[in-house]
């Protein structure tokens, strides 16, 4: 008897106590949007989609028309539920307060809506990440600066990947969990739970071509394992880099790894590539969830408390082993 995410988030509350009722019905309207996007996603050319929209994101990257499409799937399955107080996105410079004409919620949504989306015009897997917090207690009206918590502080987080198959991967703060899109029933059903990441690895994932770029750690970490079994680690390794996070990570999740999108010299006033509030902490709860780790070299990434809404981040997560040893390379180096 196939568990379908509706049914799962059911146990989840009633069985368990681990979410409340507005929080299931939150997440259930996120994997319903994730299921528009995939739809989109998977017309590609044939919906007319495909390229770029002309415009520029907060970041001041150019965005794709499926950038915008997912960005306002998301806006528009959340507004009216009553369950959200405000939403912010990668692709919107502040947040997006629940329209007055609807009932304000409790919690707040945080979202890349396609991240890797220099993949999608050449059909390889993207995804949406997503970041649940609560609305701070005892106010009215809600503000960028209630957005501003710790990634401890998330009650849910969780991506879509958009690859051969569509799969929502999910967390509670009871394990991780994997649904697999079923397009004949239109639905989402469980085909993984309690999702556990190997503390050791033979694979990395990091773009190769900011070699010159990186700091002593990481140029130390990787030199290690490019030496393979003629040196410090004793063991070959094998490499991996999409370009696309989600995809990174769901490959991490599903059999081990290490990702890493360190600080480089390119942009040293940049603390890293990747967005702390809505890729890097849905991320790292994932990946700690599921017995792994993340750090920005030196601290905990979802300890980190955020001083900016788009605020970046030096990103290593995966098998236990491997992060600790990095995030060690980094204790007392320089940067
Ligand atoms: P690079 C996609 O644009 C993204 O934000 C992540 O999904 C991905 O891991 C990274 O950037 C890829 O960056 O510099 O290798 O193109």
């Amino acid at each position: 008897m196939s568990v379908s995410l509706s049914r799962y988030l059911v146990e989840e509350q009633r069985a368990k106590g681990k979410i409340p009722p507005e929080l299931r019905l939150l997440l259930e309207v996120v994997a319903r949007a994730c299921k528009g996007i995939s739809h989109s996603v998977n017309k590609g050319a044939l919906g007319g989609v495909l390229g770029s929209a002309g415009s520029e994101n907060v970041q001041g990257e150019v965005q794709k028309k499926l950038d915008i499409i997912a960005n306002e799937v998301l806006i528009e399955a959340n507004e009216w539920g009553g369950h959200l107080a405000a939403m912010a996105s990668e692709e919107m410079d502040s947040i997006h307060l629940v329209p007055n004409r609807y009932p304000q919620g409790e919690y707040l949504l945080l979202f890349d809506p396609l991240d890797g989306s220099s993949n999608i015009d050449v059909n390889v897997s993207i995804g949406t990440i997503f970041s649940v917090l609560r609305k701070p207690e005892g106010q009215d009206g809600v503000s960028e600066a209630d957005f501003l918590q710790a990634g401890q502080q998330q009650v849910a987080a969780g991506y879509c990947v958009y690859g051969p198959q569509t799969t929502l991967v999910l967390t509670v703060g009871d394990g991780v969990a994997m649904f697999t899109l079923d397009r004949e029933q239109g639905s989402f059903v469980l085909t993984q739970e309690k999702v556990q990441i190997p503390a050791d690895t033979k694979e990395f994932a990091i773009n190769m071509s900011n070699m010159r770029h990186w700091d002593e750690p990481v140029k130390r970490y990787i030199d290690e394992c490019l030496q393979g079994t003629q040196g410090p680690r004793g063991k070959d390794f094998n490499m991996r880099w999409i370009a696309s996070m989600v995809a990174d990570v769901h490959r991490i999740l599903t059999r081990g790894g290490v990702f890493m999108y360190p600080w480089d010299q390119r942009e040293p006033q940049k603390p890293g590539k990747l967005r702390l509030m809505y890729e890097a902490n849905p991320m790292s709860w994932l990946i700690e969830q599921a017995g792994g780790a993340a750090t920005n070299g030196r601290q905990r990434i979802l300890d980190i408390q955020p001083s900016q809404l788009h605020e970046r981040v030096s990103v290593i997560l995966g098998s236990k082993n491997e992060v600790d040893r990095i995030t060690q390379y980094h204790q007392g180096a320089s940067h």
